[in-house]
């Protein structure tokens, strides 16, 4: 049985192919600075968008065509397993990821739920004996379901908080047994609408006491997989408690969790906090708490999370930029969170979508690690702070000086020079590597 028999699979036929169904810039086993792309990239399909996601929105019905549409209940969910596994041969990826809920239908009660999923999972299980593709993630939809309204772990309702963690010790079992490499706790519903009715306080608390158990039982099973918070400002909730990584970050550190968790980082939940994604991924970077990326983007003209599939070649390379400096991505990767226009209704659509964003993580690659070869920006910043190599700024650096010292040594200073931050000369060296890329790859 077949889903999608007009496609095949998808192969690197190089930038002057003309075949639409094919990578131009992905070329998995190329390799680039001692690693394959596929090693470097580790790309997953989100099952929720590519398997559920049917087109609605606020204004209108669900718009996509799919083969398993005719299809309900436990039957459409093992369509579903069938055309996933389809899928990701022949678009060929690496990983998957899901929520429980993407898998299969919730049941009347919490047990029914377990017995959907378990026969869900050893179908799934199954399939990855034979297929390549293993788990990078899976996490758990406490947001859906009514409820969730007032959140899960920070809800008010201690039955609420319970049930929560009752989904996600299932979601670790899960975990365990298909091999999971992370586990991911985006917040969901973990915020609040008006402090009018919030107690701030005792809600963080009792989130940090949530993962702290989740930590616990993790490590009574066995579950090795790495914990991921994924940060994002609003949206539901019109203040998300893990807004972004600096603030996920204090979170952690006031909560004794730092050791244990590190950042999922996503393109569209980066512009919604008013950062660029670059910035949340250096904030994690530099902390070492870069753990995965959820790898989508924005629109600039729209102000909520639209989780376009990545075509932006300067937002690629600057994002794989962060991603060679920290050494690559360890047990994460690129997981494309990301849902094809409500237009874009074939299921053809689904191909051109992973392709298009392979493509331009391709090249967001190539450049970076061009950019890093020829250490473009690491000399120029290199220079821009010298003055911290000798003199006053080394015993800054070192820790050799005092408020004294440097008022002594400032009331002794002539003028002060400055040099230029030559922003727009390097914007336009990255733009050259950007065109040198897409020309060497026509030549
Ligand atoms: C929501 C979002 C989620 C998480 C997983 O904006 O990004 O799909 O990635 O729950
Ligand atoms: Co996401």
């Amino acid at each position: 049985m077949s889903y999608f028999n007009n496609v095949s699979n998808i192969k690197y036929e190089g930038s002057s192919s003309s075949n639409p169904l094919s990578f131009k810039h992905y070329n998995p086993e190329e390799v680039i600075g001692g690693k394959t792309m596929e090693e470097t990239l580790r790309f997953a399909v989100a099952y929720w968008h590519t398997f559920q996601a049917d087109g609605s929105d606020p204004f209108g019905v669900g718009t996509m065509l799919r083969p398993w549409d005719h299809l309900t209940g436990m039957d459409k969910a093992k369509a579903r397993v069938e055309a996933a596994f389809e899928f990701f041969e022949k678009i060929n990826v690496p990983y998957f990821c899901f929520h429980e809920v993407d898998i299969a239908p919730e049941g009347r009660t919490l047990a029914e739920t377990y017995k959907n999923l378990d026969e869900i999972v050893a179908m799934i299980q199954e399939y990855m004996k034979t297929s390549q593709v293993k788990l990078l993630w899976n996490t758990a939809n406490n947001f859906t379901n009514p409820r969730w309204l007032h959140g899960a772990a920070t809800a008010p309702n201690a039955d609420v908080f319970a049930y929560a963690a009752a989904k996600v010790k299932k979601g670790l079992e899960i975990g365990k047994e298909l091999g999971a490499e992370n586990y991911v706790f985006w917040g969901g519903r973990e915020g609040y609408e008006t402090l009018l009715n919030t107690d701030m306080k005792l809600e963080l608390d009792n989130l940090a006491r949530f993962f702290h158990m989740a930590v616990d039982y993790a490590k009574e099973i066995g579950f090795t997989g790495q914990f991921l918070i994924e940060p994002k400002p609003k949206e539901p909730t019109k203040h998300q408690y893990d807004f972004d990584v600096a603030t996920g970050l204090a979170f952690l550190q006031k909560y004794d969790l730092a050791d244990h968790f590190k950042f999922n980082i996503e393109a569209n939940h980066a512009t919604l906090a008013g950062h660029t994604f670059e910035h949340e991924l250096r904030t994690a970077r530099i902390n070492g708490m870069l753990g995965s990326v959820d790898a989508n983007q924005g629109d600039m003209l729209i102000g909520w999370d639209t989780d376009e599939f990545p075509t932006d070649l300067y937002s690629t390379t600057l994002a794989m930029y962060e991603i060679l400096l920290n050494d690559g991505l360890g047990s994460g990767g690129l997981n494309f969170d990301a849902k094809v226009r409500r237009g874009s209704f074939e299921p053809e659509d689904l191909f051109h979508a992973h392709i298009a964003g392979m493509d331009a993580f391709a090249v967001g690659l190539k450049v970076a690690h061009r950019l890093l070869e020829d250490r473009v920006l690491e000399d120029f910043i290199s220079d821009r702070y010298e003055s911290y190599t000798t003199g006053i700024g080394l015993d800054i650096v070192q820790g050799n000086t005092d408020f004294h010292k440097l008022e002594q040594y400032a009331l002794s200073l002539g003028e002060i020079k400055n040099k230029s931050g030559r922003q727009e000369r390097l914007k336009a060296i990255v733009n050259q590597y950007l065109l040198e890329a897409q020309v060497a790859s026509v030549r």
